[in-house]
């Protein structure tokens, strides 16, 4: 069903606030949203991670008494589930609150392997929550839909959470948000620039998303293995610890963290605690683009924002800022010859090639070669 319409039936019933993280089955909502009111409004506001946006729709409902609605992909329940049983929950403070969940992985339909468990877990984990939920299926009518939210909205009345898990393909919508950052250098070119500095032995850690698929085919374009590689598919926010204690136990390789701006902010503290342990082999690369687009293209928490100034205060000993080839080739050999911890923002464009691949190598399997290459 059309977005637009799911989105007057959630209003029907009296809510009028939406934050979330955005998912790429949610897009259509999420286009809705943001073609409404932007992503940093009163009635709209991204949240820098699902727990998050879960504060945000308490917030909402101590100030005016009306439920919000938090939107997320189902991978991100699990950044919500501390506000979820610590504060909305009966036994607490007692808040309605609204989910949208993305369904990946739903179980018969093919998904990629991090999709997997938790989408087999994810109706079952948000009843474990207190949280009665709904499928909106794919071939729903609006009556149906009408249907399901009507009963959300009975729960709502009584003070209790509801669910909406929103099967792949049950929200449509006729026209795409155009959402654009001004910036030329495409992520894969930065990323093709970066190989190319790198040395033979160095391990990338990347985020989640798409630069992990560039990654990924850059090393198949350059006859390379994927050995050197972790490509942290799941897990969105944490590929920088994952790259600060390996570089830590492994002082004698270059670790390279290839993070994304909303996967940074997500939890933003890492930054400070990658700077702080000032770990000489670990540079952290923030491909910025203001923008979550692995996921549609919705903009970041806040909108963008400059990440070298944050890695100087935080503390980050060497840091560079490139914005286009010629600077980012100007760049490299300055911060592989940086003292202490390292960081480096690259401002990239919106978008990916067309015919991008997903890994063709198992996560087991990258692990278990990586691990190998670390022997
Ligand atoms: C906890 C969690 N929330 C949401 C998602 C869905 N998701 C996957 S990639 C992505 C966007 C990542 O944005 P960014 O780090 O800025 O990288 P970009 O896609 O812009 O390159 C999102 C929201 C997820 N995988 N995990």
């Amino acid at each position: 069903m059309d977005a637009e319409l799911f989105l007057s039936l959630v209003e029907g019933l009296g809510v009028d606030f939406f934050a979330g993280v955005p998912d790429s089955l949610l897009a259509p909502l999420c286009d809705t949203l943001y073609r409404r009111y932007g992503a940093k409004h009163r009635r709209h506001v991204v949240a820098a991670n699902e727990g998050g946006a879960v504060g945000l729709a308490a917030g909402h409902y101590i100030a005016t008494g009306r439920p919000g609605l938090v939107y997320m992909q189902n991978s991100g329940i699990g950044n919500a589930v501390n506000p979820i049983a610590s504060l909305l929950h009966e036994d607490i403070y007692k808040i309605p609150c609204l989910f949208v969940v993305g369904w990946r992985g739903q179980p018969g339909i093919a998904d990629e392997p991090q999709h997997r468990f938790q989408g087999k877990i994810t109706v079952e984990l948000l009843e474990l929550l207190g949280i009665e939920t709904f499928v909106l299926k794919k071939q729903a009518s609006p009556d149906e839909a009408g249907a399901i939210l009507a009963q959300c909205g009975a729960l709502l009345e009584e003070r209790r959470c509801a669910a909406v898990v929103v099967e792949k393909g049950a929200l449509t919508q006729s026209e795409k948000a155009d959402y654009r950052n001004g910036h030329s250098m495409a992520r894969e070119r930065a990323l093709e620039l970066i190989l190319g500095a790198a040395g033979t032995d160095d391990i990338f850690v990347s985020t989640t998303g798409k630069a992990s698929r560039e990654l990924f085919e850059l090393r198949e374009k350059r006859g390379e293995g994927h050995e050197r590689d972790f490509l942290t598919v799941g897990s969105m926010g944490h590929a920088l610890m994952i790259a600060l204690a390996t570089a830590m136990e492994r002082s004698e390789r270059t670790v390279w963290c290839i993070d994304g701006d909303g996967a940074a902010l997500m939890h933003l503290g890492g930054l400070r605690l990658a700077a702080g342990m000032d770990c000489p082999n670990l540079i952290h690369v923030v491909l910025n683009n203001g923008a979550h687009e692995s996921v549609g293209g919705m903009p970041v928490a806040g909108g963008t924002c400059g990440f070298a100034p944050l890695a100087r205060s935080a503390g980050y000993r060497t840091v560079s800022c490139a914005g286009s080839e010629q600077e980012l080739a100007q760049e490299l050999p300055k911060l592989l010859a940086g003292q202490g911890s390292r960081f480096i923002e690259i401002e990239v464009a919106l978008g990916s090639r067309g015919d991008l691949g997903r890994p063709t190598v198992s996560p087991q399997e990258d692990l278990a070669s990586l691990r190998e290459c670390l022997k």
